[in-house]
């Protein structure tokens, strides 16, 4: 099969230094790599955060089961069926609740364990799919369901188990995706062949990758991933990201424009503003391109900068709520949802 040969030449093949930075097993994208793309993260630079690894899967063997007492009708779907049901096509990002972590220490001055990713554990895809809630309806979901508990094929997780994340089963009839493809493709097998869900606005965690289970549960669901990890995160905070490497060089004397992308699991973004001088004045940064829930909105400024030296640029985003990023954040034990201003170092050298 074609999409099994491109998936084992993926897997054997490095992750390239110039679109990642390497955490343990999982790669994070360089947020210079998204300079001069359009409005999706192209798929050799999106992301990849495993507990485990990579596993291989042959979608001709390959089967979900949807079953549990939230259903009257337990259900089995291999890829031909699912392909052959009606699909749907949705922008949206995942990251990683754990984005941005790096910062708790960098910034803060109080380092949170786990990967210490930077701002690179989020990217936007164009996936297709079919809507969970089409499968849930198939098995006869109940309208008692409660929790929809989804289990990855991949290994299992030191002593916890396979990874399997429950889903509240209001988002689960909502706007889930059960996806096949990312940008246009089948998806490869870091990022879930031959399905994974795609839960719009949520943490990562959600969007199991390597479907092979839906259970689906009419008493609140408790697994290892909404107790021990990922306790208490649902939808993303706001965050903005410059394009440009850490410490890029700028001339000074020059106009430059400075692009970025703001996001926010709670809705649109409304307001980009941008600082050049730690915060002291404010310019609202132009938006441009598509401004899509449950993805991001790119944006640009003109700066020119005047000193030689070193410098920091600072973005913040408010999004539709009212919710806006802070310049510093409590705390948090496992480093979830740094959404504090991320204070960019630059250098401005003489032009
Ligand atoms: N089965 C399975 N699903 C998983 C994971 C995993 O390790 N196993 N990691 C989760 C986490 S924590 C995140 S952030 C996203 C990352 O998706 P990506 O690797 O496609 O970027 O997948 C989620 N789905
Ligand atoms: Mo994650």
């Amino acid at each position: 099969m074609a999409a099994v040969k491109q998936a084992l030449e993926t897997i054997v093949k490095p992750l390239p230094e110039h679109l990642f930075v390497r955490h343990d097993g999982n790669a994070e994208m360089r947020w210079e790599s998204m300079a001069g793309q359009g409005y999706h993260t192209p798929t050799d630079r999106f992301f990849v955060r495993n507990h485990t690894s990579t596993p291989l899967i042959d979608a001709t063997g390959w089967r979900l089961r949807v079953h549990g007492d939230g259903v009257r009708r337990p259900d089995v779907f291999d890829y031909e069926r699912l392909l052959s049901m009606p699909s749907r096509t949705i922008d949206a990002a995942i990251e990683c609740a754990g984005n941005g972590r790096r910062f708790y220490g960098s910034q803060q001055g109080d380092p949170a364990p786990g990967a210490q990713w930077g701002l690179g554990a989020i990217g936007v895809a164009r996936w297709r799919g079919v809507p969970l809630r089409d499968l849930l309806r198939e098995a006869g979901v109940r309208e008692n369901a409660v929790d929809v508990v989804a289990h990855g094929l991949d290994a299992p997780f030191e002593g916890y188990g396979r990874i399997r994340r429950p889903l509240p089963v209001g988002k689960a009839m909502d706007d889930v995706l059960v996806a096949y493809e990312m940008n246009g493709e089948p998806l490869l097998p870091d990022h879930g062949f031959p399905a994974r869900l795609v839960v719009p606005g949520w943490a990562g965690i959600a969007s199991i990758k390597w479907l092979g289970e839906i259970e689906v549960c009419t008493t609140p669901a408790f697994t290892p991933w909404n107790t021990v990890f990922y306790r208490d995160v649902a939808e993303q905070p706001v965050k903005s990201a410059f394009e440009l490497p850490w410490n890029a060089a700028l001339s000074a004397g020059e106009p430059h424009v400075l692009r970025g992308r703001s996001w926010s699991g709670h809705g649109r973004i409304v307001r980009v503003e941008v600082s050049f001088d730690g915060g002291a004045g404010w310019h609202e940064a132009e938006h441009h391109g598509p401004h899509l829930v449950s993805a991001w909105l790119p944006w640009h400024v003109w700066w020119v900068p005047e000193r030689p030296g070193a410098q920091v640029l600072l973005a913040r985003a408010t999004d539709e709520t009212g919710a806006t990023q802070p310049l510093t954040m409590p705390r948090h034990p496992f480093g979830y949802h740094f959404d504090a201003v991320v204070q960019h170092p630059v250098h401005v050298v003489r032009g």
